[in-house]
């Protein structure tokens, strides 16, 4: 059995060498990117069963992610190397203070190749969590139909479903990701969500009142993430403030939501309180942002007791 299983776009991440305009930039590192593999690496490090769905391209990226998710313990049996779709790459560019800019080169994503009859209903149902955000679905139409049967998958066989709307605009604007979010939003169990994400799929950002305009939607978790300024989270009644965590530095703020989700999903499943579980995600976030990379920061398990001060780890 699965603790979390995911449905993404992975692809090439080049990171540059030095921050700044990206036209001045004359190398780059090659690593990996793609939120939801992001989220199972985080959720393989601390220690959870994993599986990731998806498709990469037949060529020497697509073998290097696999072989990556792979020696990270991801179950990759349910991502297929395909013949005439180039694997998706990104180029970042990244400022002084660690904000990025982004340049997709995914028009021709390998996932394209998919249809919903490649899901694995006995894949899907023997997960705990099937962990969506909104960038898969804003790939495509097809892959919009292939979310929503993965959804219809996991509710038929109790799988909880865990959604992040993880909002592109250079995928698709900010109505279409209202609808389709708002449209997706009745299956959700857990919503792990960025409060400015929020404002764009509800028109509201202040807590309580994403809360409130929610409730239609009986959603067990509401987790709102409010990058610097710590996270708020709600479940069973009980509403929790969390302070943020300082990071040690900020060099590239990409992945500290994936980071902060599979924090998130970790607690969850472990049955810890909101309050517990929100500085656990805040802390893994807090250090996902001191690194470069989108998952390279992500730490395991002891990495994050020790920032919490619950471990002492001699080192030398
Ligand atoms: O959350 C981090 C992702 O944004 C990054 O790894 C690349 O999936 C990606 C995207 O679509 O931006």
């Amino acid at each position: 059995m699965k603790d979390v299983i995911t449905l993404g776009e992975a692809m090439i991440a080049f990171n540059p060498e030095r921050t700044g305009p990206m036209k001045f930039v004359n190398s780059f590192e090659r690593n990996i990117g793609g939120a939801e593999l992001n989220v199972m690496i985080g959720c393989a490090r601390l220690g959870l069963d994993t599986g990731y769905i998806s498709r990469l391209g037949h060529d020497e990226f697509g073998k290097y992610i696999l072989n990556f998710a792979r020696g990270e313990g991801i179950d990759v049996s349910e991502t297929e190397l395909v013949d005439g779709y180039p694997t998706s790459l990104n180029f970042k560019e990244i400022s002084e203070d660690g904000s990025v800019r982004t340049f997709y080169y995914r028009n021709q994503s390998p996932t394209l190749s998919m249809t919903q009859s490649d899901l694995n209903e006995e894949y899907i149902k023997q997960a705990k969590i099937l962990h969506i955000t909104g960038i898969f679905p804003a790939i495509h139409d097809q892959n919009l139909e292939i979310t929503r049967e993965a959804i219809r998958l996991a509710k038929k066989h109790d799988v909880k479903v865990a959604f992040d709307p993880n909002i592109r605009l250079k995928l698709w604007t900010k109505q279409q990701a209202s609808d389709i979010i708002k449209s997706i939003l009745p299956d959700v169990d857990l919503l792990l969500a960025g409060d400015e994400e929020m404002e764009i799929v509800l028109g509201e950002r202040d807590p309580k009142k994403v809360l409130e305009l929610c409730e239609p939607y009986g959603i067990d978790y509401i987790v709102l993430k409010k990058g610097a300024d710590g996270s708020v989270g709600y479940a069973n009644g009980e509403y929790v403030e969390a302070d943020p965590v300082k990071p040690s530095k900020v060099v590239d703020t990409v992945g500290a939501g994936d980071g902060f989700d599979a924090g998130f999903l970790y607690s969850y499943l472990h049955g810890w309180s909101l309050e517990k579980s929100l500085d656990f995600a805040n802390t893994i976030g807090s250090m996902v942002v001191s690194v470069k990379g989108d998952n390279e920061g992500l730490p395991e398990l002891e990495d994050v007791q020790m920032k919490l001060g619950e471990i002492e780890r001699i080192e030398r």
